[in-house]
C-alpha cells in the first residue's frame, strides 16, 4: 500500500428500530446527537481512524433494506434493557445480515440500564460465539464509551488485515 493510500472498510450496523443505531453513528462522527427520526432506507457516516483507515459505517433499519455491498464487520446495537422477545429478534435480524464471515461485535446501548438481564446473560441469550465481541456503552459517559468503540474499530481493522 503507497503511503497516500486509504484504506476503507465497511462496516454494517443494525438492531431494532430505537435501538441507537443512528445516536451511535452520530455520536461517533458528530459527538452530537443529531437525528432526531426513523431512519429510512439506510444510513451512513465516516469515521478517519488515522490517515491511513477509514471506516464507513452504514446504518440499516431493517434487514430488508441492507445496501447491498461487502462487508468486513457487523456491529449488533441491543438496547441494554431489551426484553427476551428483543433479544430474540435482534439474533434473527443479525443471522438474515450475516452473508459470508464479517467479525461480529454486539453493542449494547446502556442508556435506560440493565433492567432485565445481565450482560452474561444477554450474552447467552443472543448465543455470543467464540470470536465475537461484546461490548457495553453509554453514551453519557464520553471518556469511556469512546475508548470503548476505538478498540472495536482497531480490532476490526487488524482482525480483516491478518485474515487476508
Ligand atoms: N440520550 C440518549 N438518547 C439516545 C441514545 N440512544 C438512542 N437515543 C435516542 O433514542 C431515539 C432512537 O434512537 P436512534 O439512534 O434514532 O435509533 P435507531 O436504532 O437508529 O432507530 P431506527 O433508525 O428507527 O431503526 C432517538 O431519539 C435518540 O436520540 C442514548 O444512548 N442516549
Ligand atoms: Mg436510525
Amino acid at each position: 500500500m503507497g503511503n497516500n493510500q486509504v484504506k476503507i472498510y465497511s462496516v454494517l450496523v443494525i438492531g431494532l428500530t430505537n435501538a441507537g443505531k443512528t445516536h451511535f453513528l452520530d455520536m461517533l462522527t458528530f459527538g452530537g446527537d443529531t437525528t432526531k427520526s426513523h431512519t429510512v432506507g439506510w444510513y451512513e457516516t465516516a469515521v478517519v481512524l488515522d490517515e491511513h483507515t477509514t471506516i464507513n459505517l452504514i446504518e440499516t433499519s431493517s434487514v430488508h433494506h441492507i445496501k447491498p455491498m461487502q462487508y468486513c464487520a457487523i456491529y449488533l446495537i441491543v438496547p441494554a434493557d431489551a426484553t427476551f422477545e428483543q433479544l430474540q429478534t435482534s439474533k434473527n435480524m443479525l443471522l438474515h445480515a450475516r452473508q459470508s464471515n464479517e467479525l461480529i461485535c454486539i453493542i449494547y446501548n446502556n442508556r435506560g440500564g440493565a433492567v432485565n438481564f445481565s450482560f452474561k446473560e444477554r450474552n447467552r441469550l443472543l448465543q455470543i460465539q467464540r470470536g465475537w465481541a461484546a461490548i457495553e456503552v453509554d453514551f453519557s459517559d464520553s471518556n469511556k464509551w469512546k475508548n470503548t468503540v476505538l478498540r472495536v474499530l482497531q480490532w476490526t481493522v487488524a482482525h480483516n488485515n491478518s485474515a487476508k
